[in-house]
């Protein structure tokens, strides 16, 4: 059953099971819900690379981060097609275009429509991550034929005001309203591992569970700790403050149980995460991962660990189910 109404005491009472207990229901609804044995192959390309005047705490790409990372312009049309067609032919069946930015500026819209129709046309899924949008520009995507808009709420609304003061966490909700208004499918996560408290897990999946829709993939990050940023030093400086494997597994779990028919996208962090954690993350619910060498900007996992992993769970990659392009005009 799908609801939106969870209080944040079944989210917590949910938390709080035995951890055989909170796997094996989250198996189960994720085995009523989706194939058991595929996951979603997801690639990403940062578009436009780093200048960010956000100031969240655990990005290289902010310009209140002192990590030494180049800015770059928006990428040129014809490259960010090149990358697509190549994440194509490694069985990518998404792929997600994210640039640094607080905003798009109108003046940039028409590129990244371009963007959009190009991979599209590939028989791509296509996702963007572009920071807040505009009911306007919101609308422009859609009509390009956007298939997806991530837009992370990134940890529990208390938390939120110690990570980002930049943005609120309203301003965050009002995008996302933007993007569902438009009929596109909502990718909304955050980070996890940024020395949070469960309260602030229990808090973090309430919000994303009560949202007036599920949002359709929900990518649950683990923090990747860069020297430089706010909470990649914090990280460094008191090494006990890293996400607990199990509490990592759990946090998927409960996200599986709370939003049944999400996809729910096992994200940054696995690099340094080993076979048997990501094993418990696809037993909890997770169907989906990032592939590749690359994240945006820091190391991912990389096709042939991936492929290695696959082989050995016996996981199979899950095809697109948008047919555009050649493919439709068969
Ligand atoms: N600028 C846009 C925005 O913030 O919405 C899009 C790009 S931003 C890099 C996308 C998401 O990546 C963030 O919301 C955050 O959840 C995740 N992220 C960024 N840096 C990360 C890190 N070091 N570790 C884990 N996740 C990270
Ligand atoms: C999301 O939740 N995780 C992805 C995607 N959405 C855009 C980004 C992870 C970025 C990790 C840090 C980096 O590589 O720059
Ligand atoms: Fe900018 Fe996005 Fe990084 Fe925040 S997470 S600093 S908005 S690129």
């Amino acid at each position: 059953m799908i609801r939106t109404d969870w209080t944040r005491e079944e989210i917590a009472a949910l938390f709080d099971l035995p951890f055989m207990e909170l796997v094996y229901q989250a198996a189960t609804v994720h085995r009523a819900n989706h194939p058991a044995n595929e996951v979603q192959l997801s690639t990403l390309l940062s578009i436009k690379t780093g200048g960010c005047p956000e100031d969240c705490g655990y990005c290289n790409q902010s310009v209140s981060a002192e990590t030494g990372l180049k800015a770059t312009k928006l990428m040129d049309v014809r490259a960010v097609l090149q990358a697509a067609a190549q994440a194509k032919d490694n069985g990518s069946s998404r792929f997600c275009m994210g640039a640094a930015w607080r905003n798009p500026k109108d003046r940039d819209m028409p590129a990244i429509v371009e963007m959009v129709k190009g991979v599209r046309q590939m028989g791509m899924e296509t996702c963007m991550t572009l920071g807040m949008l505009t009911e306007r520009q919101a609308a422009m995507l859609a009509e390009a034929g956007l298939d997806y808009y991530n837009h992370n709420i990134d940890t529990s609304p208390e938390r939120y005001g110690e990570v980002i003061t930049t943005r609120t966490f309203e301003d965050r909700l009002e995008t996302l309203e933007h993007v569902r208004d438009a009929g596109i499918n909502v990718c909304c996560g955050g980070i996890v591992g940024m020395g949070e408290t469960r309260g602030d897990r229990v808090g973090f999946i309430h919000a994303l569970a009560t949202l007036p829709k599920h949002p359709d993939s929900v990518p649950v990050n683990a923090l990747v700790p860069v020297k430089g940023t706010v909470l990649g030093d914090m990280l460094h400086d008191t090494p006990l403050a890293k996400i607990d494997e199990i509490e990592f597994v759990r946090t998927v779990a409960v996200a599986r149980v709370a939003m049944p028919q999400s996809m729910v996208r096992l994200s940054a962090g696995r690099e340094s995460m080993s076979d048997e954690t990501q094993a418990l993350c696809f037993m909890a619910g997770a169907n989906s991962i990032f592939t590749g060498d690359k994240l945006l900007t820091t190391g991912n996992a990389g096709d042939d660990k991936d492929a290695a992993l696959f082989a050995r769970l016996g996981v199979s990659a899950m095809q697109a189910e948008i047919k555009v392009g050649l493919e439709a005009a068969e």
